[in-house]
């Protein structure tokens, strides 16, 4: 955090992304405020408390617009209000073009290779140019100058970067790609895929989380288009603009002595998450945290679950998988169908395993607040992350920052970009139920000092990357791309 505040001097900071870190919703009479689930957000709202700034983002709560006074922008946090969060308000075509179509059915499954066809809509394409081109046009009424510092987040914007070049020539973008960058012949379907690496090229700075990514990306930018790749410097030129390729493996805000110290005991956590699933004190539990997406491998982890009970039987009616899948994108055919095939599946296994006082599996597809969450980490034997791909995976993280008490064991899937930095954890590869089935049974049966030593291990590796050192190493080469262009200006 101090490493941030030296980097940023006084700088002005913007960050732009699809998803708004406060949500206003209306429970009854009252308006209460929810934190969405979300990655991104998870990220990127500890480094906004530190930097102060304005975020821009789409508003979306049921009650965004009644929160306030001035409904357009708001004081965040609740209470400590630290920085200013400015709300665009999309129609519901621009909604479903840009966000539900291009983004979600278009780009989200073009760069994940989870086997799920992308669907490109001329419309939407349209839709999703134009949204863009309403956040680069917001971007310059909030910007108090010429050269702020914008952060864009993610693939909602591929097109900003270059739009925003084009208004605020002296401004200094960073984007970062939250999501996995495929190979050139994956990316290459797509009908503006040129559009989408010009638009991306505007930007200063382009992170991604992997060095693979940055790989593929710059394959992607050689095949595409004219341009000069420079693999000893990571830079790319193209129209007379450098663009520098990095990967900035994101991470989490570790938890202070003071957080840690008002957690109930794992002890505690785990009567209470035991009592609520109605699990015998003597079984063991395994638990998964999820958006409800199909890239997260949830139905592969449920065969893993039906694999081990069937192969292991001692541990009927002593294991329980818990299951939390916050929903996501239900306005899309491809999420509900995805949605009721894990609720099948789910069925299945209860009814072949479970008995009358017992259930196997607890898909639990709500929202939860993060105290719950912290709650079920701390309670868990294992945590259990079969992402198919992901771009990096933070509930891998947050398992273990919960665990303070150095217990519980990771089981990481190999194509999620958290498995090159989390190496202590059972790594698999989710597509194969009986390797996933055995690291399962091997972690509800790992010795105490066994876990003990992973655990420690994994807690140094994410305690020293955080999310502050993410966002720091980021605006520190920011900062030196920023004086090597003001240099090359006067000369
Ligand atoms: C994208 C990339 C990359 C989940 N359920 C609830 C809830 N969550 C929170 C988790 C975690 C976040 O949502 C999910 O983060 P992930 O990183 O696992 O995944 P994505 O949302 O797909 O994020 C991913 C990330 O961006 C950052 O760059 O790591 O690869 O796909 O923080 O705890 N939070 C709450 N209630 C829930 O029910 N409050």
């Amino acid at each position: 955090r101090r490493l941030l505040a030296t980097e940023l001097h006084d700088q002005e900071i913007i960050v732009v992304s699809n998803r708004e870190p406060y949500l206003h919703e209306r429970d009854g009479d009252r308006i209460v405020v929810r934190r969405p689930a979300s990655g991104l957000v998870t990220a990127i709202e500890p480094v906004m408390r530190a930097c102060s700034g304005t975020w821009i983002a789409h508003g979306s709560g049921s009650a965004d617009r009644e929160s306030v006074d001035d409904h357009d922008r708001v004081r965040v946090p609740p209470g400590e209000e630290d920085y200013t969060l400015r709300r665009l308000w999309l129609t519901e075509d621009e909604e479903q073009g840009y966000y539900y179509g291009f983004a979600n059915e278009g780009v989200w499954p073009l760069c994940h290779a989870a086997h799920v066809r992308p669907v490109f809509r001329e419309s939407d394409w349209r839709r999703y140019r134009a949204v863009n081109r309403r956040f680069a046009e917001a971007v310059v009424v909030e910007a108090r100058s010429e050269d702020p510092v914008v952060l864009m987040q993610d693939y909602h914007f591929a097109l900003l970067p270059a739009m925003l070049r084009e208004l605020l020539p002296r401004a200094t973008i960073i984007t970062f790609w939250h999501i996995p960058w495929p190979s050139p012949e994956s990316f290459g379907i797509c009908p503006w895929s040129q559009e989408l690496l010009r638009g991306m090229l505007g930007s200063t700075i382009l992170g991604f989380h992997t060095k693979h990514h940055c790989r593929n990306f710059m394959e992607t930018v050689d095949r595409q288009l004219e341009a000069r790749i420079e693999h000893e410097h990571d830079t790319i030129s193209h129209e007379g603009k450098e663009t520098l390729i990095e990967s900035y493996p994101i991470s989490i805000e570790w938890p202070s002595p003071e957080v840690c110290a008002a957690w109930p005991a794992a002890k505690l956590c785990r009567e209470r998450v035991f009592a609520r699933f109605g699990l015998r004190s003597d079984a063991r539990l395994a638990a998964g945290v999820d958006r409800f997406d199909y890239t997260k491998g949830i139905l592969e982890r449920l065969h893993a679950v039906e694999r081990m009970l069937e192969k292991y039987p001692e541990w009927t009616g002593r294991f329980g998988f818990v299951q939390i899948a916050a929903p996501t994108r239900s306005a899309l055919e491809e999420y509900r169908a995805f949605q009721a095939r894990i609720e099948s599946v789910t069925e299945r296994i209860n009814t072949r395993f479970g008995r009358e006082d017992y259930r196997p599996v607890h898909l639990v597809a709500e929202h939860h607040d993060q105290d719950a969450l912290i709650e079920l980490y701390r309670a868990a034997d294992a945590c259990v992350v079969t992402s198919l791909h992901d771009g990096m995976n933070l509930v891998s993280k947050e398992f273990v920052a919960a665990r303070d008490d150095e217990r519980g064991v990771l089981v990481l899937s190999r194509y999620a970009g958290a498995a090159r930095e989390m190496t202590e954890a059972l790594i698999v590869n989710p597509y194969h139920v009986e390797e996933t089935a055995d690291a399962l049974q091997r972690a509800i049966t790992m010795p105490a000092e066994e876990q003990r030593v992973r655990m420690a291990s994994l807690r140094d590796t994410v305690r020293e990357y955080n999310v502050y050192r993410w966002a720091g190493r980021m605006l520190s080469d920011a900062a030196r791309v920023r004086v090597r262009e003001r240099i090359a200006d006067r000369v």
